[in-house]
């Protein structure tokens, strides 16, 4: 073989898969120096011996070339010899985050009791967030729930553009589906509101439920709310309802849970509990549907009646937990998050 002639080929090679291709044409299973070496049986006795050293010395001296020729041509290209032989490291596998997480849990309590999960849009139009929500537009209560407007032409029918403020605008859009009670909804969903602090978010979640048949009752919805806090916060859990105002129910509460760090006393080993400081913590809104939101849903009022309630995901973890700033949730902290 010439060797003026494969040295010459392989340092003119300018990439790792010219070089790849010169290693099969010289050193491969059909390449140059095997057809050599299968000359042999032409080579007369006397000479097959050094013919053989030669041609294995031709062999090492390609390879050699050729190892060269790959580390210069990686250097230049900054193309990284990569060893298909070496084994595969080992990355840490990630966990499932702290909201998904609360969203599967709360997801089985409810669903365990017939609920079933929905999601409706997070874009949705002035109608779904408020009209259909017993609160006309110019209504002052609309000013409680801070709202983001899309910029886009507002909907001949249905208003402006909004980021979802909460989960509530799906209740006209479940009565709607389902048409004809029993209704027994769970809506989980991302909202948005103009919020920064250790307690609120721009981006947060609610969930929301809806519970419309022919004889539903404010015990109903005690017995519903019981049964989430046991099953959630843990056995022993009571919750209490306090009179408020929202547009959507009458009559309307706040619900709290019992404090499980005190037991609901408010005193933590003789002083003040840190957690609560009452024995009590809020968990969100609740109330019996208004007459208006099952009228505009296309349910008769006088023969259904219904209650529903919407809570912050990032609440009831912030509680079970007892943390204290949900900005964390989303500082993607994998020293935060790998604790749940
Ligand atoms: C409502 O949003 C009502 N739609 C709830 C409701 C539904 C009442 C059905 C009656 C019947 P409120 O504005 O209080 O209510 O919000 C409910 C919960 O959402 C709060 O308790 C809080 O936990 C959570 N929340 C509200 N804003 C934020 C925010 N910016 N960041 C994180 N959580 C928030």
């Amino acid at each position: 073989m010439d060797q003026k002639k494969y040295e010459l080929e392989i340092n003119s090679a300018k990439t790792l898969d010219e070089l790849s291709q010169l290693e099969i044409k010289y050193l491969g299973r059909n390449g140059q120096i095997n057809k050599l070496l299968s000359e042999i049986k032409n080579v007369p006795n006397e000479e097959k011996r050094e013919y053989g050293q030669k041609v294995n010395l031709l062999k090492t001296e390609i390879k050699k070339y050729i190892e060269i020729r790959k580390l210069i041509v990686s250097k230049e290209k900054s193309e990284v010899f990569f060893d298909k032989t070496l084994p595969g490291k080992a990355y840490p596998k990630g966990s499932i985050h702290i909201v998904s997480y609360a969203i599967e849990e709360i997801t089985k309590i409810f669903e365990k009791i017939g609920f079933i999960r929905v999601s409706y849009p997070e874009v949705d139009w002035e109608y779904g967030a408020f009209e259909s929500l017993n609160m006309p537009s110019g209504h002052p209560a609309r000013d409680d729930v801070e709202t983001s407007f899309i910029d886009v032409p507002a909907h001949p029918n249905l208003g402006k553009m909004v980021l979802t403020p909460h989960t509530s605008n799906g209740q006209n859009r479940e009565m709607k589906r389902v048409k004809t009670p029993p209704i027994r909804m769970i809506n989980i969903s991302k909202c948005y509101r103009p919020n920064w602090d250790p307690t609120h978010t721009p981006m947060f979640h609610q969930f929301e439920g809806l519970c419309v048949d022919s004889d539903i009752s404010i015990v109903n919805l005690r017995g519903t709310l019981d049964y989430f806090a046991e099953k959630y916060f843990g056995k022993g859990t009571k919750t209490r309802l306090r009179p408020h105002h929202f547009q959507f129910t009458e009559p309307s509460f706040e619900v709290d849970i019992s404090c499980n760090n005190c037991g609901g006393i408010g005193k933590y080993k003789g002083e003040k509990c840190r957690v609560c400081k009452s024995g009590w913590l809020e968990l969100g809104g609740t109330g019996m549907v208004h007459p208006n939101v099952l009228r505009e849903g296309g349910i008769d009022p006088s023969a259904n009646s219904g209650w529903a309630f919407g809570f912050g995901i990032e609440r009831v973890i912030m509680m079970k937990y007892g943390l204290d700033d949900i900005r964390n949730y989303y500082s993607g902290d994998i020293r935060f998050l790998e604790q749940f």
